[in-house]
């Protein structure tokens, strides 16, 4: 089998997209201006004890302002791509009322500025940041925010879609649906497992009518796909437990989206495992084939593998007990995963992120290869990879984040890999361009290859931007470290 070193000599195949990736509330900051309304992260961030320190998105990078010198910094960086995402709640504030012309304005001068500097723009339409008039409405629990999203979708496709030629309909639903509805660390803080599953059902409606949407709003040629987060969910040992208890959790993580995404089916296993909890009657005729619907690409995030244990204790002392998971996504003492309780979870052994997240770039590649086999013909992208740890600016003013380096470099690698198999991935986007408001933290774990004082907003890229400059600019890892200099601070 291929190893990374031969990766290390090799190119990317031509064409290969180098992009960085960001949400609007994690970065954009102008919480109020320009007639953007609350959305449910700016309800929840202001709930005691949700976010850490009582941080929010008011003023983030405060991107909103700045984004012509974000985009200079792309350029400089030499970016091909930008992944950002369009908070809802600044094009049509209520949700379901009227546009907000000051809202589109901003995407469609970002838009711009991005082309002029010759970088493509790939548009995310929902990464978590509902308007909180929908929210008020019943959120995604109600059947009617999948049609909203819809017309939404179709409103930023007339303005943008003349310019912009990559789309995604959603950011991550396991997220919205399990860390939002389930465990409740993200906003709107439900911890409802029936709720859970039935948000997951109504955000695949909305991706499934969104994508009908854009196809008739697009011209012919421009690309459609979702982000998912797939995991790479591997057993504590070979025992039978650990064994079912990777069915189950792949089930929820991975399955229930593959499942009515590719085949138009809900997985039976999945339908079992949780009757417990709901009947799903929530899911009408003719939804399925909604949620089918073809797309031209298929989004990965991936940052770390998912280890995980029936009920007896195997003796590996690694998890802990009761479906909880101490991984730092908040201690709510509930779990994401439904009818789970008697599932431990783990991280992998071996080095750990200031998430607390375990390093394995092979479970990237072994997600890619099972996308592969699952959606053959569908080209894949990987929309998110990168790490948070905790930076040190030397007295010169630099940032020498080796760990997030070779994060990277080892996860680009991984891709290599999966390349040189014959597995059809597109692209590859880091997380993230900006340090931001990374969400029940804050602004305490930093995941950008450029710095952001928070106090100012100066930006500094780390050595990671300038070895990923150099990445770009050969289409391939570098053999050897790039100068530290030729990038320097932009105020
Ligand atoms: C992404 O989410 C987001 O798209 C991005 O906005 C965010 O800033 C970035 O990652 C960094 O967090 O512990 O049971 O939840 C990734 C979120 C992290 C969700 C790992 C799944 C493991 C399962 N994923 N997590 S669990």
């Amino acid at each position: 089998a291929p190893t990374s070193s031969t990766r290390l000599a090799d190119r990317f195949p031509p064409g290969f997209v180098w992009g960085a990736a960001t949400a609007a509330y994690q970065i954009e900051g102008a919480a109020a201006e320009d007639g953007r309304a609350p959305s449910i992260w700016d309800t929840f961030s202001r709930v005691p004890g949700r976010v850490h320190a009582g941080d929010t998105g008011d003023v983030a990078t405060d991107h909103y302002h700045r984004y012509r010198e974000d985009v200079a910094l792309m350029a400089e960086l030499g970016l091909g791509a930008y992944r950002f995402s369009i908070a809802w709640a600044r094009v049509r504030p209520t949700g379901s009322g009227p546009a907000n012309a000051a809202g589109l304005d901003f995407y469609d001068r970002l838009v711009d500025e991005l082309l002029a500097h010759g970088v493509d723009p790939y548009a995310t339409l929902y990464h978590w940041d509902l308007p909180q008039a929908l929210q008020d409405a019943g959120g995604w629990g109600a059947r009617d925010t999948s049609a909203r999203f819809a017309d939404y979708a179709r409103l930023v496709a007339a303005r943008l879609g003349d310019r912009v030629r990559d789309w995604t309909t959603l950011n991550e639903p396991w997220c919205s649906a399990f860390l939002g509805h389930g465990s409740g660390v993200h906003a709107p803080g439900a911890t409802d497992q029936e709720l859970s599953l039935r948000a997951n059902h109504h955000l695949l409606l909305a991706h499934g009518l969104g994508v009908a949407a854009l196809r008739a709003e697009l011209p012919a040629g421009h690309r459609i796909g979702i982000t998912l987060n797939p995991a790479a969910v591997r057993p504590l040992s070979d025992r039978p437990a650990d064994l079912d208890a990777v069915r189950r959790v792949d089930g929820l993580a991975n399955r229930i989206h593959l499942g009515p995404l590719l085949r138009g089916e809900y997985p039976a296993d999945v339908l079992r495992d949780t009757a417990s909890v709901t009947d799903w009657a929530f899911v009408r005729d003719g939804d399925l084939a909604e949620i089918a619907r073809p797309i031209d690409v298929l989004g990965v995030n991936y940052y770390t593998p998912l280890l995980v244990g029936g009920a007896e204790d195997d003796g590996t002392g690694t998890a802990r007990a009761a479906g909880l998971r101490d991984d730092g996504h908040g201690a709510s003492g509930y779990s994401p995963w439904p009818a789970c309780a008697d599932v431990r979870f783990a991280q992998v052994p071996g080095e750990r992120t200031a998430m607390g997240w375990g390093v394995d770039p092979s479970g990237l590649y072994d997600v890619l290869s099972r996308l592969r086999a699952e959606a053959p013909g569908l080209p894949l992208m990987v929309t998110e990879n990168g790490a948070a740890y905790e930076d040190r600016m030397d007295p010169t003013g630099a940032i020498e984040d080796v760990e997030r380096t070779a994060y990277i470099a080892a996860h680009v690698a991984a891709v290599g890999r999966a390349v040189d198999d014959g597995v059809d991935v597109r692209g590859y986007f880091v997380w993230s361009l900006l340090d931001n408001f990374e969400w029940a933290y804050g602004y305490t774990k930093r995941f950008g290859i450029v710095h952001v004082d928070f106090a100012t907003g100066r930006r500094t890229p780390k050595r990671s931007a300038r070895w990923y400059a150099a990445v770009i600019a050969g289409n391939r890892v570098p053999e050897a470290e790039p100068a530290s200099d030729g990038l320097g601070s932009i105020d």
